[in-house]
């Protein structure tokens, strides 16, 4: 048993980041997740390049404690004929990485998007701003402005009865804004196309739930000499919202999900990165008995919360409110963190935009005031509970 606190963390999106490296050290947090955006998925990561990051954080008196994410290119999940190339590609990223001493690695299996949210400025009673997962605007964005064929099928009667009202009402600035929180990807990454989703959702319904669960299986058995050579921990982290959206499948939504992951390559490399928000928008999920299922395979973790209403739309809510009962979940993640030889580390998963950073142009989920709430009030709730002053 060790009496060792969680590592606190920070995502941190590089140079360009209007959040500073000096408010992080402020905020409280000691580690650093960053990752080199600005590569095109699929290349590989130079060695030089890393290192140059890796100093810019330590200079300021910090470490880079995991890599989040190094992106898993489109050809490896649908394992087009080029994909065997990625894969190496992958494997020198990763090997760079190691030789910089990086070696806990986030990654996400999710087709074509990372997370998806209709709307990023849901204005909370306080005033403060969060973002927010509406399938009747998902449903707009989707038969209306997107016209996938087949779509209404996807959605239950009343959603798509609630969609058509709704869009009479919408102006065209609003359905642009729309288009662009669905489609929104990463800061400093490449925005999605209309016509290249398109192309991957065809793409994607060949090869099915089970072919995406093949696909990931391959990935992991390709990449998993190199890992364990390296000692490097691979972490999924889970598909955000824990459903299908817009006909893509999605393989990492559930408990049963992230077992089967585990097991389809059982080796420790292969690991999870806890998402309690992403993971919490699932209806089915109970997020203390999914942590218990995977818990020795849990190598990062994001705590944040989420407020669902019956439709299954849900708001970020604070870190200590919303559905997902951190307190339980807090008591779970520092019972295994005593029982690790390292503290496993933990980043407040984005935060309300709020008091000054209203003022400010920042990346949604990511400015710093509300993230700093919610590593206070996590810290907090983990010294209350474990005693570890
Ligand atoms: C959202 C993030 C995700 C995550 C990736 C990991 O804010 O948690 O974008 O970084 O899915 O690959």
């Amino acid at each position: 048993m060790s009496n060792h606190k969680l590592l606190q963390t920070w995502r941190w999106y590089g140079p360009n980041d209007p959040v500073s490296l000096q408010d992080v050290k402020q905020a409280g947090a000691s580690g650093i997740v960053s990752a080199l955006h600005y590569i095109p998925h699929g290349e590989v990561w130079p060695l030089e390049d890393i290192k140059e990051r890796k100093a810019i954080i330590e200079a300021s008196g910090l470490t880079w404690s995991v890599v989040e994410s190094v992106p898993v290119h489109e050809a490896i999940k649908t394992r087009r004929a080029d994909a065997d190339k990625y894969i190496e590609n992958y494997k020198q990223s990763l090997r760079n990485l190691a030789a910089a001493g990086l070696k806990t690695i986030c990654y996400n299996f999710m087709p074509v998007l990372d997370w998806t949210r209709t709307q990023l400025d849901l204005e909370m009673p306080n005033g403060a701003k969060a973002l927010y997962f509406n399938w009747t605007d998902l449903a707009i964005f989707d038969l209306h402005i997107f016209k996938r064929a087949g779509a209404e099928a996807d959605y239950p009667a009343e959603i798509v009865a609630k969609a058509k009202t709704k869009l009479e009402t919408m102006s065209q600035a609003e359905l642009d804004l729309l288009r662009t929180n669905v489609l929104m990807g990463i800061p400093n990454e490449k925005e999605i196309e209309l016509e290249t989703l398109r192309a991957s959702i065809e793409e994607y319904k060949v090869i099915g739930h089970e072919g995406l669960q093949k696909n990931l299986a391959w990935f992991l058995a390709s990449i998993a000499e190199t890992c364990t050579e390296l000692c490097i921990k691979m972490t999924i982290h889970p598909d955000d919202p824990p459903y299908p959206i817009l006909g893509l499948p999605r393989i990492a939504s559930t408990k049963e999900d992230l077992v089967a992951i585990l097991r389809s390559v059982d080796q420790p490399f292969n690991g999870i990165c806890y998402c309690t928000g992403s993971l919490g928008a699932g209806t089915k999920n109970n997020l203390v008995e999914l942590f218990e299922a995977v818990k020795e395979r849990v190598y990062f973790l994001h705590l944040r919360n989420v407020s669902k209403d019956e439709e299954g739309n849900f708001f970020e809510a604070d870190h200590l409110g919303g559905d997902v009962n951190m307190y339980e979940v807090m008591k779970v993640v520092t019972a295994e963190n005593s029982k690790r030889a390292e503290p496993i580390p933990f980043r407040p998963d984005h935060g309300h935009q709020m008091l000054d950073d209203l003022n400010k142009i920042t990346n949604p989920g990511y400015s710093a005031i509300g993230r700093l709430r919610g590593l206070a009030e996590l810290r907090g709730l983990e010294l209350g509970i474990t005693g570890n002053y």
